[in-house]
């Protein structure tokens, strides 16, 4: 009877919405109906009153990539992200949509794959392409929560004022990004004897764990975003952090060259680093100054992990770990050298492999889960943890049978973008399918995200065998013994790019074309 009811309010809700959408086109109208939806749906969450709603901790760090223990590193110190990962699920085979900070990110927080937000760059806002978009924190904010927010959440540059104000309801906290603490010159690693308050993530935690203690004292479920700056460049952490490693531990990335049969333009010249002085500007990176690099990687990670450790404790302290969702993740993954590459900006496996550890109330512990999982299931995920319904519109699917049971999969596939120039100054799109075994990529010439497939628009293909070839060195898609496989994965990525197109032709088709 309850179910019938509820069944009923949905359906006419549904009636309403249909014959509204009809009846108005224009982009100011959809704007208000999604208002007076959200409020509708917001009295059906209301109606489920006593259920509780757990809060969520959502922490992001920038340029993480799955270097820690709970990944398998051996020489990297992260007790304390691996604490987290011990109380719930660490995904082995996460992966972004885009390596690079603005249109991942973007694509988390709303949800939406880099062709439906539109955020391919570092300049685009979301909210310009997407006047109707609803975040993450936003939608949780619609359905009662109190949503806060310090560090880096979103990428400043894809939001109104750093921050995107309408996603939270207590004013976005700003903490100054000293980027150096004694250097004169823009250099690239920083080893520096001063104290932890003097840097910019000590202090993140520190306006984080206040959070925490104000938002429990407001006595709603709450969404806090806690986003760190490290281990992002320039490589700079407390001498203790440096301290931990030896240099003669580390050794240089074993495949440095580019891999066999890939177009040149699948590379990327490692422009990020070379903006810093002690860097040539072209070139193999010296290998004492690669030792350098990934020691400050090492120090940087370990670095971020203390001040993990301490806003985890904060939250235990509050008595706030029984009802609180925690989720971790980096934004894309990290060139060490793998290729002569170094920072993002790829499709290769270093670059769109990230961290993703979800530890939730009443689950199992303990789980490392090998399935293959993309970024934009991070909205569905949290809105199914936290008992909200999960919005239509998002392009991902909820983790929670993987959370459940760690040998479940979701997905036979991941997929991330890049873009590229090919000879001849042609812009190309180069989509990349990871399946449990291969990487399989196209580069894409004239390919508008809603335009129809054409075949003829390939320019380039690759392709990588994992069990045959881990470090990625020859590219064997247009080797005889992987015809086979080529062609199945390129049916899987046709298809999948025909459905997408389809599903943004109809989105544009709905707000009547005025998108832009
Ligand atoms: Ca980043």
């Amino acid at each position: 009877m309850e179910q019938m009811t509820k069944l009923s309010v949905k359906e006419s809700w549904r009636s309403v919405k249909e014959a509204l959408q009809k009846a108005l086109k224009k982009v100011a109208w959809l704007a208000l109906l999604n208002g007076v939806l959200a409020t509708a749906s917001l009295a059906q969450g209301a109606s489920k009153a006593g259920e509780s709603h757990y809060n969520v901790l959502f922490i992001a760090v920038d340029d993480l990539k799955p270097m820690l223990g709970c990944y398998g590193d051996s020489t990297v110190l992260s007790p304390n992200i691996d604490r987290l990962a011990e109380q719930g699920t660490a995904f082995q085979s996460a992966y972004c949509q885009q390596a690079v900070c603005g249109p991942s990110r973007a694509s988390l927080l709303t949800g939406w794959r880099p062709d439906k937000t539109e955020v391919w760059d570092l300049k685009t806002l979301i909210r310009d392409r997407n006047p109707n978009v609803i975040t993450l924190p936003e939608y949780f904010k619609q359905h009662g929560y109190e949503t806060a927010a310090v560090g880096k959440v979103f990428d400043p540059r894809s939001v109104d004022d750093g921050h995107d104000k309408i996603s939270w309801t207590i004013p976005y906290t700003r903490v100054k990004n000293n980027r150096w603490i004694f250097a004169k010159k823009r250099v690239s690693t920083e080893n520096a004897d001063a104290p932890e308050n003097r840097f910019a993530d000590f202090n993140i935690e520190k306006a984080g764990a206040h959070l925490m203690e104000l938002l429990k004292q407001k006595g709603k479920p709450f969404f806090l975003a806690v986003g760190f700056h490290k281990p992002h460049l320039p490589f700079v952490a407390p001498k203790k952090y440096w301290d931990l490693y030896r240099r003669d531990q580390f050794r240089p990335w074993p495949f440095q060259k580019h891999s066999k049969y890939a177009p040149e333009f699948a590379f990327q010249p490692g422009w990020e680093l070379r903006h810093y002085t002690d860097i040539p500007p072209k070139g193999l990176v010296p290998i004492p100054k690669q030792l350098e690099l990934i020691h400050g990687y090492h120090a940087c990670v370990s670095f971020v992990d203390a001040q993990i450790g301490r806003l985890l404790d904060a939250l235990q302290k509050e008595g706030l770990e029984k009802n609180t969702i925690v989720i971790l993740w980096g934004d894309h993954g990290w060139h060490l050298g793998d290729h002569a590459m170094w920072c993002k900006h790829s499709n290769f496996e270093q670059a769109t492999r990230a961290p993703l550890i979800i530890a939730a109330p009443n689950m199992p512990q303990h789980q490392k889960s090998n399935a293959l999982v993309e970024f934009v299931d991070v909205f569905p995920t949290l809105c199914d943890l936290a008992g909200l319904p999960v919005p239509q519109n998002l392009d991902g699917v909820s983790l929670v049978p993987i959370l459940k049971n760690a040998q479940k999969t979701v997905k036979p596939f991941a997929v991330s973008q890049f873009h590229r120039i090919a000879p001849h100054k042609l812009k190309v799109e180069g989509y990349a399918l990871r399946t449990k075994r291969y990487r399989y990529v196209e580069w894409l010439k004239n390919y508008k995200f809603t335009h129809v497939y054409a075949d003829s628009d390939i320019v380039a293909r690759e392709l990588y065998d994992y069990q045959t070839d881990p470090l990625e060195t020859v590219s064997v898609a247009d080797s005889s013994a992987y015809r086979e496989v080529a062609e199945r994965l390129h049916a899987q990525l046709k298809a999948f790019l025909k459905k997408q197109a389809a599903e943004i032709r109809a989105m544009k088709a709905e707000t009547g074309g005025k998108r832009h």
